[in-house]
């Protein structure tokens, strides 16, 4: 038995941010059923192709343990159909742009009327205020919520991190609404309305940045590099390269080969614990007790030169014997790992955060299998499912239709052809 079996979703999700959440429902054991428009579906299933004919990468990697109904929604019968699963179903879950539900005629109101424990969770871009209506993307999250102001070096422009903090990042922020409001419906034994902005989800995930723009006021942010050039700080927290954002002074460093390999780089922190292992394995033991280097303190204005001693020391080993050696002393380090070489990591794959999932249109693929382990719900991942692939089987199973109901439903052209109309 899984985590979350016997819940129902209701997946109106597209795009990225509403599948990543409904996909880590899936895994936790949900029964999740996407709604996607007939002959059209996810938007992202046409995206980025890389098979012609078959489903993107794009759209196998977020939907993944799931069920695909097509259904117009804008249909009579459509909405009568979409009124039956609102009856039957424990969550609803939409990241349509502002308004498009209610344009549907399914209001907040009207769902509750359906179903007052129903949980409706949505994604949208920004929470209520000036910018309530607009539509965002990704690095529009990024850049509204204070992550890409703060990215990148000091003399160059704002930069977009590659995780997608925006999308998935908000789509886990709603999963735990969502689990947290099922928690409270056991108790209440009513639904209630979950909303996850993706400006706040950035922003949740940028908290330090805002605690250094606090910092400001009391002085220049000691930790950061330009502190150590004598760069004058401004009124905002300043992009900070690859400073550590925590109290550890940590910096990206060249490992051997990094004059060909883009990718031939260490994290390296200097954590105070461990000040005298950096020493002695950089060469230099008289740093150990010297004046002006002895303290964290005192080093903060000396971070440049400590950082290029230890460079000169990485560069004569590649980042997995950097790896090897610090460990053991107990010095932080993480290799820079590419795509690749996390494609390919054995041990990913035996904890199943990498997988192997057969398609039926594109073959064998690589993907992210669920990051987080519950130990009495252990994930298989299952491929995405083809656009339509269910929906017979949610008609009869989920809502009891019988052959008369079928035929009427698919002469209104509510949802598209199965496979059933198809054949006659
Ligand atoms: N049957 C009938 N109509 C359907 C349907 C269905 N099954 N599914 C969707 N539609 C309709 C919607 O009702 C909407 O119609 P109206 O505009 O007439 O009300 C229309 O399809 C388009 O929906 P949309 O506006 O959500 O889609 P879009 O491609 O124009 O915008 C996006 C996409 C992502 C910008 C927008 O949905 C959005 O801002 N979402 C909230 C924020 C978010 O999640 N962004 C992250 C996306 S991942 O990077």
């Amino acid at each position: 038995m899984k985590a979350l079996d016997g819940i129902k979703i209701l997946d109106f999700t597209h795009v990225q941010s509403g599948p990543t959440c409904t996909q880590l429902l899936a895994w936790f054991g949900a029964d999740v059923i996407k709604v996607e428009r007939p002959g059209v579906g996810d938007a992202t299933r046409k995206q980025l192709v890389d098979v012609p004919g078959a489903d993107s990468l794009y759209f196998t990697m977020l939907n993944h343990n799931k069920r695909s109904i097509e259904l117009n929604s804008k249909n009579e019968t459509g909405k009568e159909i979409l009124t039956r699963l609102i009856e039957e179903c424990d969550v609803m879950v939409e990241n349509f742009a502002p308004g498009a539900l209610d344009r549907m005629g399914f209001t907040w109101e009207r769902i509750q009327e359906i179903n007052p424990k129903m949980i409706l969770a949505s994604i949208k871009g920004f929470g209520p205020g000036k910018y309530e209506d607009c539509k965002v993307y990704e690095n529009v999250a990024q850049c509204a919520g204070g992550a890409a102001s703060t990215t990148g070096f000091l003399d160059g422009p704002p930069l977009v991190t590659g995780a997608q903090i925006g999308d998935s990042g908000t789509g886990l922020h709603l999963a735990l609404g969502i689990v947290t409001a099922l928690f409270h419906r056991e108790k209440s034994g009513r639904g209630q309305k979950v909303s996850a902005a993706m400006q706040d989800g950035v922003l949740n995930l940028t908290r330090v940045k805002l605690r250094d723009q606090q910092r400001l006021a009391a002085g220049p942010l000691k930790e950061y590099s330009q502190y150590g050039e004598g760069i004058p700080f401004g009124a905002a927290t300043p992009r900070a390269g690859n400073d550590s954002g925590g109290g550890q002074p940590g910096r990206i460093l060249k490992c051997k080969g990094w004059e060909t390999d883009p990718n031939a780089y260490t994290y390296f922190i200097t954590q105070a614990a461990v000040w005298g292992n950096v020493c002695d394995l950089i060469g230099k033991p008289e740093w150990k007790d010297a004046p002006g280097y002895a303290t964290p303190p005192e080093r903060l204005d000396k971070l440049n030169e400590i950082f290029a001693a230890v460079e000169d020391w990485t560069k004569t080993k590649d980042k997995f014997e950097v790896m090897a050696i610090c460990n053991p002393l107990n010095i932080p380090v993480g290799p820079i790992l590419s795509t690749k070489e996390l494609m390919e990591d054995e041990g990913l794959r035996a904890t199943g955060t990498i997988v192997d999932v057969d398609h039926p249109e594109r073959g064998r693929y690589v993907s992210v299998g669920c990051p987080v382990k519950l130990s009495n719900s252990p994930v298989a991942v299952e491929r995405s499912p083809l656009l339509g692939e269910h929906t017979l089987e949610i008609l009869s199973q989920v809502l009891g239709y019988g052959d008369a109901d079928l035929d009427r439903v698919i002469a209104s052209g509510a949802v598209g052809t199965p496979p059933k109309a198809a054949a006659e």
